[in-house]
């Protein structure tokens, strides 16, 4: 049984008829940067399931602004922003659903990218966010696992989404990786799915 979670009304369009697809009932607003609304979300999941046994943190955000050009030009509000909703977002999400994950053998998943590690033209200040994120679930990690809830972050290189449409250079990744990767292909979003799935199975 799954629920789902969107910002805003333009997402909520989006994700609902995502979520009727596959009979999923709750479909609830999270802007993960007002932590009334994510501790709305565990009150509502509380309420219908009494526990939780997975969590996915599948967002990031930063201005459109700052994925292109040079990294010497982000702001500190762009910083602040990015860094709020891509790395931050986690450690509040964790908190919040601790209390429904405790004693169930419970497992959390995030998403991250390879420029968190390397340089990679125009992913900027969300490298540095992802490299925070990948630290965050570090320390999440020695947190919760005594509690013997596991968490793991999924580095799967690029992917064709909506977040990495119109990104400058994105094609030209995607046809570099076809001709290098072992495989002779792009990773597609059912190996990540694939992937989350065993990551969150106990
Ligand atoms: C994003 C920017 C620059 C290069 C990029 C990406 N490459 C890849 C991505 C090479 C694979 C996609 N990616 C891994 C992301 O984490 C994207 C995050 C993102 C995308 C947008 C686009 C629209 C917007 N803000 C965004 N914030 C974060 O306004």
């Amino acid at each position: 049984e799954l629920a789902f979670t969107y910002a805003g009304e333009a997402f909520e369009s989006r994700v609902r008829p995502l979520a009727e697809s596959i009979g999923a009932k709750l479909v609830l607003p999270c802007d993960v940067t007002d932590d009334n609304q994510i501790n709305a979300v565990f009150e509502t999941l509380k309420k219908e399931w009494g526990g939780l046994d997975a969590l996915v943190h599948s967002l990031a955000f930063a201005k459109k602004e700052e994925l292109k050009g040079e990294f010497l030009n982000t702001t500190r509000d762009g910083f602040k922003l990015a860094l709020d909703v891509s790395a931050y977002s986690l450690v509040a999400l964790v908190k919040a659903a601790l209390p429904l994950m405790e004693g169930r053998d419970a497992s959390i998943v995030t998403l991250t990218y390879y420029g968190s590690e390397k340089v990679i033209s125009n992913y900027n200040v969300m490298g540095v966010a992802k490299a925070a994120l990948e630290a965050c679930v570090r320390y999440l990690a020695a947190d919760l696992g005594p509690k013997n809830v596991r968490i793991n972050a999924i580095s799967a290189g690029p992917v064709k989404t909506l977040a990495a449409m119109g990104i400058t250079g994105f094609k030209g990744i995607l046809d570099m990786v076809e001709v290098k990767a072992p495989l002779k292909r792009n990773v597609t979003q059912e190996d990540g799915a694939k992937t989350a799935l065993y990551l969150l199975s106990g």
